[in-house]
Parts: structure tokens; C-alpha cells; sequence
């Protein structure tokens, strides 16, 4: 039988190393199915909403570093995706969408659900092309795939559902080679003046990032060799917290103080493979270095003094043979001895609540992360979920840890699981789940039973918007709009077909975290967590701390000292 475009689309795929799509079907992809339906080697993963499978996929590429595809069909259908396509987006993940189009003759008569993709999608991608005659087939895929994975990025292709049953012009994929992965390294000029200025400096901070992933080894040879305390940027938790000697935590509004000091205290600040966005974070007096694999990175949140493209591991590995011992370790072992006094006062945090007292949600990322298996995948929700994965998770270079934390998108962590668990069927994936962003995407806890996944889903109920809350306080507003009436979760999952699960009291948690974590198929458990946890950051900014007081001050006028008692109970009197 002769090869249409639709299966030509697929054949390229699986070529290129696809071995899933996340969507959900529509009239317009019809020939794009079918043409799956055919084959053993590529699956259809059916989600419950499209925003979910462009999630999805972006956690499939994170976690595998490869192309990973989502697709949606005319209109409403691929419409959906934009949201999880932004994450994919703003994470530099390679992801592929194939957004199919209204028939092509209709193109531009305001037809049923006509809307244009390739404005749509223009934003949020580094490339996005309408495929209109069977001749683009499969060149404009190809493009799009390359683009995707050498940019790091979206590609859109959108494709009418008449074009993609045409019969195809070419027959086969047109480029068989491997990804190139070539060696990007500063010139030998550039690394021995940068050799020069570290040898010149006695107080060195390094603020890592996820660019030093594979990294790790240098990474930390290198900060022996400065004496230098590591901060690391959320993206690189998972990369760089592990096995390292000289590690201060994070900085940042959920950081830690030892982070924030050992980067304000610095003389010479060296970023690697960073995009840690906060300016008001970084030191204004030091000498600051970066270094990243793209060009245009460089600068961009804080003055540098010296910028150097080139891989983070290509460049340190370069790097190393030029320096030498610096031979002063007050400034580390001050960052040490800081940082052990802030993980000492987060742990004071994270503890068991007598009886029905309410339960910290910090005790409950405490126990999830010693109870895990040694490489779980977490996925954490835009949210407080954020703050006690940076703090409380541990990373070990085999664990992963996934959010929206470039893009900011509540409703991330259960469709990032799902993307996690098709990818490692044979890995634990937990949800960090709040109760807001949950409840977003809650149709997808329904793919868990299609897609017989065993996500773990924790659901931190404080009955609110509780990150809203946090930001309107320290704005020095009341609160408003951040109530959630929330049903019960753990019914819910069992009418979905899954293990549900809550712990009432802090006791409980450890037992029920244990039963899910240990229950072969998906399970929920929902626990009721205190709203009024404060996350200080580790420095108090004046604005921020006259926003602290007025909110008191309004409070009290308000007749809500109760609130003001409850948050001094929690936070203040433990
Ligand atoms: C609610 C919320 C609160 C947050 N609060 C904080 C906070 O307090 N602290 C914090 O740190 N983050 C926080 N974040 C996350 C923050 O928004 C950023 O996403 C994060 O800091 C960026 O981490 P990164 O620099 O490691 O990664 P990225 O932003 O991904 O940057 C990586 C950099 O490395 C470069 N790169 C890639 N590959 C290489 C390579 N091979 N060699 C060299 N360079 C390379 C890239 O070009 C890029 O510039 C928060 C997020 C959320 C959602
Ligand atoms: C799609 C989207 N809508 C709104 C926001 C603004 N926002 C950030 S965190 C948050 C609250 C999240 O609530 P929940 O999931 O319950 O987590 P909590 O902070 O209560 O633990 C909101 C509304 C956002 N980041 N993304
Ligand atoms: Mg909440």
C-alpha cells in the first residue's frame, strides 16, 4: 500500500528515537492514530487533557535528555497544549508538537475551530511551520526535529488531517546520524586569564546550575582546588547537591541563609551553567565570572567581569591543570559551618506534631524523602510543594527532581509524573502535589488507571492557595481569593480506581506513605497539612519585612489576630 504523509510523519519519528506520543485523539489527527495503531514500536499515551501531555513530554525529555513529542488536535484541541509547550519551552527541553490542523481548504474562512497554530505556538518554540503539500514531507518535519534538539526547545509542526492523509512524495527519512555532540571549550587565551583572576582571589563562591550536569566530578575538584563553597541554583539540586563536601545550600527567596551569605560575602563570584534569575541575590561588590554554553546567557541577571562560552564540563576539565591550591579556607569553612546551622534549624522544622495538632507539611517531605526508594523521580508543584522539595528532598545522582521552576506554571508535578513514569516504568514517581494545583489538572489522575502507571500522588491539603498567601503577606495585603474548598481526595482516587489514602493526624504519615509508596499500582494519599508555614527567606528585605508588619497591623484592625496567633503558633513557638 502506498505511504501516506501521516505514516511517513510516525516512520520519521521512530527513526529519530520516538517512542511515545502524549496527546489526545481528534478528527483532524485521525491519519497521525491510525498510522500509530499499525505499528509495535511507537505508543499512543492517552491523556485526559492536552496541557498534561505537553507536561508529559517535557518531563520524558528532561529525564532522558532526548526528543519527546505531544499533539493535539485543530483548534481547542492543540490550543491545550500551550501551557505545558511554554514549560517545555522556558526548561530548554526538546519537544516536538504536532498540532493538526482544520482541513486545508477551509484555511482562513473562520471555519469550525479554526485557529492559526504557527502564531499560536510562535512564542513558546523555536520553530513553527504549517506543513500545507505532501512535498514538505518529511523535509519541515526534519527541521523541526533538529531545531527541537539542537536549540533545546519546542518545534511545531501543524498539519491539516486531509494533508496528512495524502499520499507521501518521499518515501523515507531523509538524515541518519547520530545527535553531534561536540566539545565547546573557551580558547586557551581565555581560560589563563581566567585562571589569572581566581589565582588573584582568596574568597571564591561558586553558583552552579543545571548546566553542570555531568559535570560533577569537576565541579567539586574545582571548588577544592578555590577552597570555594558551592550554592547551587534550584535547577541544579539534582545535579550538584550530592557527594559534595562543599555544598551550602541553595539561595534565592527559598534558600537558605548559608546560600545567600557565602554569595554576598564572596570576592569572586564564579557561575557555572546558570540562570539563576534573581538579581537582588547577587553580590554588587564581587568579581563575578560566568561561564555558559550559550553566548546570550551571558549577563543577563547580573553585571559579569568576565563571561566565557563553553561546556561546563569541556571548560572546567580545561580549566583545572591551570589553577592552583588556593591555600585560604576561612571563607569555606565559614560557609560550611553557616550552612550546617541552617539545615540544623530546617530540620528543628521538619518534625512530628503531638496529636491532633496540625501536621507540618516540612515532616512530610522529611519522611517521603527518607522513605524513597534511592532513585525515585519527584516531581514538585508550583507552590509551597517547591519550597520542601529544595529544602527537604536529597539528592544522590540517582534520584530526579522535576518542577516548573523556569516557567512557574501551577498543576506541573502530575502530569510531569506521568511523563516520568512511561519514561522508567520500573521507577518510583512521586507527586508533590498541593491541593490548588492538584485540583488544575485533576482529570489526568484519571491516566494513571489507563495508563496503568503507579505514580505516588501526595496531595499537601492546607486548604488553600497557600504560596498566594505567603506573597500577599509579605506585600503587606490581606488575603483574598486564596480559600479552597476542597472535597475529599482520597475518595476521589478511589472512585478512580486507585489506592486512596489520608493521614488525619501526624502520627499517621509515616505508616500511610510507607502503604503507598509500597502498593504495586497508583496511589493518592492527602494529607492535611498547616496553612500559615512560613518559609522566611534567608534575608528579610526591608519592603518585605514593612509588608510583614502592615499585614499584621491590618490584621489586628481587621479583627483577625486570631490569624496573626495561629502564625506565630506555627512559626514563632516552636
Ligand atoms: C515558586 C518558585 C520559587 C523559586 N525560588 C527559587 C529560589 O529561591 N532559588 C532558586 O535557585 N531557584 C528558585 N526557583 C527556580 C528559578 O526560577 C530558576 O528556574 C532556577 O533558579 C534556575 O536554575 P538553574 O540556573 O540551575 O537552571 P537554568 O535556568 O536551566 O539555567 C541553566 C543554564 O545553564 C546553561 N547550560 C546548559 N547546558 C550547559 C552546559 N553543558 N555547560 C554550561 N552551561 C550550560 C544554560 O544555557 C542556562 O543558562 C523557583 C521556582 C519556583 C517555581
Ligand atoms: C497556572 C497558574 N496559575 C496561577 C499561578 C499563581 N500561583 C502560584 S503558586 C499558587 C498557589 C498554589 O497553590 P497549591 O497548589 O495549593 O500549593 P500551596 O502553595 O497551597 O502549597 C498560585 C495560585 C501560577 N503560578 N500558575
Ligand atoms: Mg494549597
Amino acid at each position: 500500500m502506498a505511504k501516506n504523509v501521516a505514516d511517513l510523519l510516525v516512520e520519521v519519528l521512530v527513526e529519530a528515537g520516538v517512542q511515545r506520543i502524549h496527546g489526545v485523539s481528534g478528527d483532524s489527527l485521525n491519519g497521525i492514530t491510525d498510522s500509530i495503531r499499525t505499528r509495535n514500536d511507537i505508543e499512543w499515551v492517552h491523556a485526559r487533557h492536552e496541557e498534561a501531555a505537553a507536561f508529559a513530554a517535557g518531563a520524558e525529555a528532561h529525564l532522558t535528555g532526548k526528543l519527546a513529542v505531544c499533539a493535539g488536535s485543530c483548534g481547542p484541541g492543540n490550543l491545550h497544549l500551550i501551557n505545558g509547550l511554554y514549560d517545555c519551552q522556558r526548561s530548554r527541553v526538546p519537544v516536538l508538537a504536532i498540532a493538526a490542523q482544520i482541513p486545508s481548504g477551509e484555511i482562513g474562512s473562520g471555519y469550525f475551530q479554526e485557529t492559526h497554530p504557527e502564531h499560536l505556538f510562535a512564542q513558546c518554540s523555536h520553530y513553527c511551520e504549517l506543513i500545507s503539500q505532501p512535498e514538505q514531507m518529511p523535509r519541515v518535519l526534519e527541521i523541526a526535529i533538529q531545531t527541537a534538539i539542537s536549540r533545546r526547545g519546542v518545534a511545531v509542526i501543524a498539519i491539516s488531517g486531509d494533508v496528512a492523509l495524502r499520499d507521501a512524495v518521499e518515501q523515507a527519512a531523509r538524515l541518519r546520524f547520530a545527535v553531534p555532540k561536540p566539545t565547546v571549550c573557551p580558547s586557551e587565551n581565555e581560560l589563563n586569564g581566567l585562571a589569572d583572576l581566581l589565582a588573584r582571589s582568596k574568597r571564591i563562591t561558586i553558583l552552579a546550575g543545571a548546566g553542570c550536569a555531568g559535570a560533577h566530578d569537576e565541579l567539586i575538584e574545582l571548588a577544592g582546588r578555590l577552597q570555594a563553597p558551592i550554592v547551587h541554583a534550584m535547577r541544579g539540586k539534582e545535579f550538584i547537591e550530592y557527594d559534595n563536601p562543599f555544598d551550602v545550600g541553595m539561595t534565592g527567596l527559598l534558600g537558605f541563609s548559608s546560600g545567600y551569605q557565602a554569595m554576598m560575602s564572596c570576592e569572586t563570584l564564579l557561575m557555572i551553567g546558570t540562570d539563576f534569575p534573581y538579581q537582588q541575590f547577587f553580590p554588587k561588590n564581587a568579581t563575578i565570572v560566568q561561564i555558559d554554553l550559550r553566548g546570550e546567557q551571558i549577563g543577563r541577571r547580573s553585571k559579569v567581569d568576565l563571561g566565557l562560552i563553553g561546556d561546563a564540563k569541556a571548560t572546567l576539565l580545561a580549566l583545572l591543570p591551570k589553577l592552583e591550591q588556593n591555600l585560604h579556607e576561612a571563607h569555606l569553612s565559614a560557609a560550611l559551618d553557616q550552612y550546617r546551622r541552617a539545615r540544623k534549624g530546617l530540620e528543628e522544622m521538619a518534625t512530628i506534631s503531638s496529636g491532633n495538632a496540625p501536621i507540618h507539611p516540612q515532616y512530610v517531605a522529611r519522611l517521603l524523602d527518607n522513605l524513597a526508594s534511592e532513585d525515585a523521580i519527584f516531581t514538585c508543584d508550583v507552590g509551597t510543594p517547591t519550597i520542601w522539595a529544595a529544602r527537604y528532598l536529597t539528592m544522590n545522582g540517582k534520584r530526579r527532581l522535576l518542577g516548573s521552576f523556569t516557567h512557574g506554571s501551577m498543576a506541573n508535578a502530575l502530569p510531569q509524573a506521568i511523563g516520568a513514569q512511561v519514561s522508567y516504568p520500573g521507577r518510583q514517581v512521586i507527586s508533590m502535589s498541593g491541593d490548588g494545583g492538584f485540583a488544575m489538572l485533576m482529570g489526568d489522575l484519571l491516566t494513571l488507571r489507563q495508563q496503568e502507571l503507579p505514580v505516588k500522588v501526595i496531595v499537601f491539603k492546607n486548604d488553600s492557595l497557600a504560596f498566594v498567601e505567603l506573597e500577599m503577606k509579605a506585600a503587606g495585603i490581606l488575603e483574598f481569593g486564596t480559600d479552597l474548598h476542597n472535597p475529599d481526595f482520597a475518595k476521589i482516587a478511589e472512585g478512580a480506581g486507585l489506592l486512596g489514602l489520608r493521614a488525619n493526624t501526624s502520627d499517621q504519615v509515616e505508616s500511610v506513605l510507607a502503604e503507598a509508596l509500597q502498593y504495586d499500582g497508583p496511589a493518592l494519599v492527602e494529607i492535611p497539612v498547616s496553612r500559615q508555614e512560613l518559609s522566611m527567606p534567608p534575608t528579610i528585605t526591608f519592603e518585605q519585612a514593612k509588608g510583614f508588619s502592615l499585614f499584621m497591623m491590618k490584621a489586628v484592625l481587621n479583627g483577625r489576630g486570631d490569624e496573626i496567633i495561629d502564625l506565630a503558633r506555627v512559626n514563632l513557638l516552636r
